[in-house]
């Protein structure tokens, strides 16, 4: 079975690393690394042994305070050096051996594309050299990097660049050193050849800062977005958050090879291309706002994660669910609030609702890992981004504030707790927090119930709201959760009146708190018929369950003055539409409700078009499952389709007006994207009009082919690959001779074709596996694949199982090369419990098998088996 670490056993570490000294001598077969470190024991009496956690390292040379360690003072364990009789102060010195051309796992040092580059969280230093690798190990790093000068002309590490010199017969070698003392996984390196784009920034208190972005030389042009995003980042966090950058220079180094998005690695920021490069010919609109809002999340961590880190991976979310909190509200700032927060509840929805409904469930902070890449979860980012937006609604802007303030003060250069958060916050906006831990503990969304009563003769109207959240894995009984509820009462013309509770005059909008399993507010002084707007801006991550829905729903969905909770009441029209469809499907579609509010935004010009691209998206098909007991995966995707045909029908005329109308220059404004996003549904209806479906294919062919963006292309692209009643194997042909050297693009080239929804998209993906341009060892490349694979609904879950025992195999394969990816991609097969019974088989049958499979990674081991129980 699987060795869990706990949470209940966490223990301080018995040695501080006081300094680290590390020197490389890179080379992609073979590189050497020499590290000093000098530590020191905080117990009274040292130990009897000491373990340095070490993996896949050849030692060659193990010095204790100058002198070589003899054989019987120390052991190679599996996971290290245990060291016995270690004094109270000593300097330790190690040699080893890495091998970065044949790691595929891409964690510690790793080649990719010519360059030599690092990735240390949550795990990978242990890849590198023999060290306490533990976030509550602090320590200043000098490094020193030597390599061949033709290969490897820029030689980059954390910090600031204190020497270079050279090495004679073609070497050089470069000095950095980190002042800020660091955790081992916030270390990196980076050896190539790149271009560098630079720009700089003057903080508020008037130092200058040097920014660079390295990137291969084809990828010159794409910088400028991440450079201005990176400005406006950290001129937000002084002016927000009062916090400053520290160090001489910023660099960020972009890769085609990485497991994720980017790492925040101390002054030296490694990404996943993907996230930074972005000009108009590769880049949609949504790769700009994910550049902008990646580029933010990585440089908010300098503070919230960086200088004030983790004691233990279980606090994971401290520096996570915070960041993202943080890059959330920048965004807001920079583009819509209101479509922010809509995109925000979407992702929430789409990856956190379902896994905090799973075999997956887990709580934010988890108690017990097997392997810990496998909590970087949709829980620990999203759901705890959305605790940290909690306790902001709770506290206000200016008394979070206050509490930042404390929380940077108190615990600078220190690696703390979700315990020490929250207490800092409450010392500085003077409130009483604690019950928010229990956020932080307890799986599962809560669902929340609401009833009202008004009575317009007394001018009262009585709200009753209770709370409940469903038995998790391991976690049958729950605890009732501090729930702040955004409120205001509309009238039947939509407008907000006042809130009045007992003498208490709260204005007209205001945040109740629910922290009672049941409990009723009654507010007065209301003469008019009033109806309730609960949850507005999604002010708590739950399931609202109303009993006046039928009612409300579509009065709300015209007139919320909220634009989260208008779209919210649309979305929730539609869904009821679908699933009265399914249940019924003779019905005529759409049905009044549906068809008046889409009447209502159709009966004059889209002034927000990105607002009225989000009203007029219906809910994707896997949140329709997510409103089913069982999942009926194909009366979904008929109820779905035969609707947004209905409603092409009907708005037809409106949507191709609309089309034509939208089209304007490119430019990279927030109005200009909306109008291109609008415009990509009003053509996504138009091609399901059977009146004006030839118009539409010739238009969406034409955009494809005269379009002098990548937003406009791509989305025609997909629209016409995607449509299996359309021949476009032309287009896949363009599309591949004009993109197929650049990979970003290409790897749209293979996940767009996967998004048919036919039969033969399996016998496709297959040959995709074998295509020249395919690489396992290239995780975007490999979920360009795999990932589009698995998110086509009816290929996936083609009721034979085939779609499963496909992807399963090719899970079984990539365990070998990359198990992070590979665990990953496998968490869809957590969905089975909502499946039908044959489909719920198949997928069992293939997780059974998987689990057979000899030399399994912990990873996946751990993800299959968590998805067994
Ligand atoms: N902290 C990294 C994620 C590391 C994942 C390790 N498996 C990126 C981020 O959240 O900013
Ligand atoms: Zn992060």
């Amino acid at each position: 079975s699987i060795q869990l670490v706990r949470h209940e056993d966490y223990r301080a570490p018995d040695y501080e690393i006081v300094a680290t000294a590390l020197e490389f001598w890179l080379d992609a077969d073979t590189t050497e690394v020499l590290a000093e470190l000098r530590l020191r024991c905080r117990l009274p009496e040292p130990p009897e042994y000491l373990i340095f956690q070490g993996e896949s390292l050849d030692l060659l040379e193990l010095r204790l305070d100058g002198q070589v360690v003899g054989a019987d003072r120390y052991d190679l364990l599996d996971e290290g050096l245990r060291l016995h009789h270690p004094p109270q102060a000593f300097t330790l010195n190690s040699r080893v051996r890495v091998h970065p051309a044949t790691n595929t796992q891409l964690s510690g040092l790793y080649a990719a594309d010519g360059v030599l580059l690092t990735q240390c969280e949550a795990e990978g230093f242990r890849r590198i050299t023999y060290y306490l690798d533990r976030p509550d190990c602090l320590a200043p790093f000098t490094v020193t990097l030597h390599a061949d000068r033709e290969h490897y002309p820029m030689l980059l590490a954390n910090g600031n660049l204190e020497a270079t010199g050279t090495d004679g017969q073609g070497g050089h070698w470069a000095r950095w050193h980190d002042p800020f003392p660091k955790p081992s996984y916030l270390f990196a390196l980076v050896a190539g050849r790149f271009v560098v784009e630079r720009d700089h920034f003057t903080t508020q208190s008037g130092r200058s800062v040097a920014l660079e972005v390295y990137v291969a030389e084809r990828y010159r042009d794409a910088c400028q977005r991440a450079l201005d995003s990176l400005k406006r980042a950290m001129a937000w966090d002084e002016r927000v958050y009062g916090r400053e950058y520290d160090l001489e220079r910023y660099m960020i180094v972009a890769t085609d090879s990485f497991n994720m998005g980017a790492m925040e690695n101390k002054g030296l920021n490694i990404f996943n291309t993907k996230y930074v490069l972005a000009s108009p010919e590769t880049a949609t609109d949504d790769d700009y706002l994910h550049v902008e809002s990646v580029i933010a999340h990585e440089y908010f961590h300098n503070w919230t994660g960086n200088r004030v880190t983790l004691r233990d991976w279980f606090q994971l979310s401290l520096k996570e669910g915070l960041t993202v909190f943080r890059d959330q509200e920048f965004s807001a700032d920079q583009n819509s609030r209101g479509v922010q927060r809509i995109a925000d509840v979407r992702r929430l929805r789409a990856a956190q609702f379902p896994e905090d409904a799973g075999p997956l469930a887990h709580p934010v902070r988890p108690d017990a890992y097997a392997e810990i890449n496998n909590f970087y979860t949709a829980t620990v980012y999203e759901k705890g981004a959305e605790i940290v937006r909690m306790i902001h609604t709770t506290l206000g802007p200016e008394r979070f504030r206050a509490g930042m303030d404390a929380y940077f003060s108190r615990f600078d250069g220190q690696a703390v707790t979700i315990e020490d958060f929250l207490s800092a916050l409450e010392a500085g906006s003077g409130c009483d927090l604690q019950a928010f831990m229990r956020w932080y503990a307890q799986a599962g969304t809560p669902r929340v119930e609401a009833k009202w009563q008004q009575d317009l003769e007394t001018g009262s109207l009585s709200l009753e709201l209770s709370q409940r959240t469903p038995a998790t894995p391991g976690q049958a009984d729950k605890t009732t959760l501090p729930i702040p509820v955004r409120v205001a009462l509309l009238d039947r013309a939509g407008r907000r009146q006042p809130l009045r509770v007992g003498n208490d005059d709260l204005g007209t909008e205001t945040v109740l708190m629910l922290t009672q399993p049941q409990q009723d507010w009654t507010f007065t002084g209301l003469h008019e018929p009033c109806v309730p707007s609960l949850f507005r801006g999604f002010s708590a991550p739950i399931i609202l369950e109303r009993s006046d829905a039928v009612l409300a729903e579509p009065f709300l969905a015209r007139h919320d003055d909220d634009p989260f909770s208008r779209w919210e009441n649309f979305q929730a029209l539609a869904i009821r539409e679908l699933l009265g469809y399914i249940a019924e499907p003779t019905r005529a579609l759409p049905s009044g409700d549906l068809r008046e509010a889409v009447a209502a935004v159709t009966s004059q010009w889209p002034e927000d078009p990105a607002f009225c691209a989000e009203l007029l998206t219906l809910p994707t098909e896997d949140y329709l499952g997510e409103q089913m007991e069982i999942i009926q995966v194909d009366a979904i995707h008929a109820a779905r389709e035969s609707l947004r045909r209905a409603l092409a029908m009907v708005f037809g005329d409106t949507f191709m007006a609309w089309y034509q109308g939208l089209a304007g220059t490119y430019q990279l404004d927030g109005l200009s994207m909306g109008r291109r996003r609008l415009r990509q549904v009003m053509l996504s209806y138009l091609l399901v009009n059977d009146r004006l479906r030839w118009e539409a294919i010739a238009l969406a062919r034409l955009q494809y082919a005269e379009a002098d963006n990548m937003s406009e292309r791509l989305a025609a692209y997909t629209l016409l690959v995607q449509d299996i009643h359309h021949d476009s194997e032309d287009l896949l042909m363009d599309f591949y001779q004009t993109w197929r050297h650049h990979p970003l693009v290409l790897d749209r080239w293979f996940s767009t074709q996967l998004g048919r929804e036919e039969p033969a998209t399996l016998h496709r993906a297959a040959n995709l596996l074998v295509h020249p341009d395919f690489d396992w060892r290239v995780p975007n490349r490999v979920r360009s694949v795999l990932g589009a694979f698995a998110a086509n609904p009816t290929v996936f879950h083609a009721a034979d199982g085939s779609g499963y025992r496909f992807f399963g195999e090719q899970i079984r394969h990539l365990d070998g090369i990359n198990p992070q990816t590979a665990a990953r991609l496998a968490t869809v097969l957590s969905r089975w419990p909502r499946l039908d019974a044959q489909r719920r088989g198949h997928m069992q049958g293939v997780i059974a098998e998987l689990a057979r499979k000899p030399a399994l990674s912990r990873d996946l081991a751990e993800v299959l088996s968590r998805c067994q129980d």
